[in-house]
Parts: C-alpha cells; sequence; structure tokens
C-alpha cells in the first residue's frame, strides 16, 4: 500500500476510535517501512485533530474523543519501539523535566514529546498530567532540571503556564531553568507574552529546541 494511503487510513481508524484498524494500519506503516515519527504527526495526530475538530462543533461527544483517545495509545504500542530503536548512541548533555500542567489531564502529545527527547539521548523525567506549579518546580529541584517542559492543551488550562513562570520569578528561580511550552493552543506569541524560553509547535521541533538552548547555558 502506498504512504499516503496508510496514514490516510491510520487518520481514519482515529477518527472512528477502532483500535484494530489503528494497530492495523500501524503495522502496515512498519512493514512500509515509513518513518515512526512520520507516521504519528501525519496519521495519528492528523486524525486526533480531525475528530478534536468534530467535537469542537458538537458533531462528536466526550465517548468518541475517548475512543479515538484509546485507537491512538493501542497505535502508539506499535510505533513506540520502533521511535525508540532510533534512539540516538551518544548521550545529549541535559536533563529535561516534562509534564502537564494543572487541570489539565491531556496527555498524549506531551508523551510523544517526552518519547522524542529520550530517543534524542536526552535525560527526561515525565512527572505526568495535572501538576500545580509547587510540585513542578519542586520536581525540577529534585531532578535538578536544565529545561522544563509545560505542555497544555486547553486555553482555560494556559494561564497556569503563566503563572509557572510568575512564581519561578518570585521565588527567584527564572534565570536556573529553560522554560518551553507547547501544545494545542500554545503559540509563538503566547510564548513570547509569558517570557517562556521556547516553543515547539510538534515533538520534532522539541529537541532542537532544547539542544540549542542547552547550548546557550
Ligand atoms: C484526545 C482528547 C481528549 C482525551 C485526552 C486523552 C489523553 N489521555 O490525553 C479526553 C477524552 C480524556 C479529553 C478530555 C477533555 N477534553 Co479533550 N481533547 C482531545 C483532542 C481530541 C486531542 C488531543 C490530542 O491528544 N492531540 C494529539 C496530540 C499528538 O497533539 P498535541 O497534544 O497537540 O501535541 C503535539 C504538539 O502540540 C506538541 N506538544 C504538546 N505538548 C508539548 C509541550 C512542549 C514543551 C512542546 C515543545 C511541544 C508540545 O507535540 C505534540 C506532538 O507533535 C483535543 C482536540 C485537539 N485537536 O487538540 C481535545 C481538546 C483539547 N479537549 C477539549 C476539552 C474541552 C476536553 C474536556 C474539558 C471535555 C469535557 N467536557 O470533559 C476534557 C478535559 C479534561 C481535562 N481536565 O483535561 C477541548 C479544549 C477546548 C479549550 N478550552 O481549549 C479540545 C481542543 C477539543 C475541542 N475542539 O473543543 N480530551
Amino acid at each position: 500500500m502506498e504512504k499516503e494511503k496508510i496514514l490516510e487510513n491510520l487518520a481514519f481508524a482515529i477518527v472512528e476510535g477502532d483500535e484494530d484498524k489503528a494497530v492495523e494500519n500501524a503495522k502496515a506503516a512498519m512493514e512500509a517501512k515509513l518513518d515512526p515519527l512520520e507516521t504519528v504527526e501525519n496519521g495519528l495526530s492528523k486524525g486526533m485533530d480531525d475528530i478534536g475538530e468534530k467535537f469542537g462543533k458538537g458533531e462528536v461527544f466526550l465517548p468518541e474523543l475517548l475512543m479515538a483517545a484509546n485507537a491512538f495509545k493501542s497505535a502508539m504500542e506499535i510505533l513506540k519501539p520502533e521511535l525508540e530503536a532510533q534512539k540516538m548512541q551518544t548521550a545529549q548533555k541535559g536533563t529535561i523535566l516534562i509534564g502537564t500542567v494543572k487541570g489539565d489531564v491531556h496527555n498524549i502529545g506531551k508523551d510523544i514529546v517526552s518519547t522524542v527527547l529520550e530517543t534524542k539521548g536526552f535525560n527526561v523525567v515525565d512527572i505526568g498530567v495535572d501538576n500545580d506549579t509547587l510540585s513542578i518546580i519542586q520536581e525540577a529541584e529534585k531532578a535538578q532540571a536544565d529545561v522544563i517542559a509545560l505542555s497544555c492543551l486547553m486555553t482555560t488550562t494556559m494561564p497556569a503556564q503563566k503563572e509557572f513562570i510568575e512564581v519561578l520569578e518570585e521565588m527567584n528561580l527564572r534565570e536556573k531553568y529553560f522554560v518551553i511550552v507547547g501544545g494545542g493552543p500554545v503559540t509563538q506569541e503566547w510564548a513570547d507574552e509569558i517570557k517562556a524560553d521556547g516553543y515547539g509547535e510538534s515533538a520534532v521541533e522539541a529537541p532542537v529546541l532544547v539542544k540549542e538552548l542547552i547550548r546557550k547555558k
């Protein structure tokens, strides 16, 4: 099967919330030697965007979103080992603490960023979802992180990224960490406004961003 068709089928399987089809097409993608990250971004994530749009328009509801998320995760189980197989042998300098902000339980994108950073040889500490500002700071201190990466998927939880940077400033810790932000509604403009050190639109951009920041240190 050609590449475009496989990616299209994958996206459709996510929209349909069909775990079996998602797994089947993820396997087809790997058999056809597609790049695993490209398969995630242009197949699975494309499907997620499509179902998210339908949800936004009231054409589908929460159960359909959950089914899509489950299909995404099942397909990721096929793709993750392939992504990890690309792991770079040379370790990169730097520890990245990554998590989703308070009030936000979306973790699919954050997990992909985490995996991609790991495959590029960074030391990654993933603190999961729904993290309040003080616990993120505590974990960053514990991990001796160089970079704090904050994910957020809702306009209602974006202010938590802003608050995080403000609290870091108040605690005189702003100079100690690079803070990068990302996730669905986050933009470069937002990153500039809240004085983050960087923004990445997709997981592919995260290692480039982190590498540049750490080099500046
Ligand atoms: C799947 C999904 C869910 C799943 C989440 C499952 C999970 N385990 O994550 C479930 C069903 C649980 C869910 C719940 C809800 N959801 Co929801 N969800 C989505 C959906 C469809 C897809 C999100 C996703 O996984 N995308 C795929 C990944 C790969 O993309 P991504 O997260 O953007 O990540 C990529 C980049 O952004 C980037 N990235 C991500 N993080 C970071 C961090 C850094 C540092 C960097 C550099 C890059 C980076 O890299 C990733 C890979 O390239 C979106 C719609 C959308 N298009 O985003 C709605 C959406 C985010 N949800 C929405 C809503 C409203 C909700 C609920 C409130 C619904 C409800 N009534 O209960 C709850 C909220 C729960 C909560 N408190 O968080 C709204 C948010 C609206 C808003 N206010 O902004 C959206 C936009 C849907 C819509 N169109 O209305 N949701």
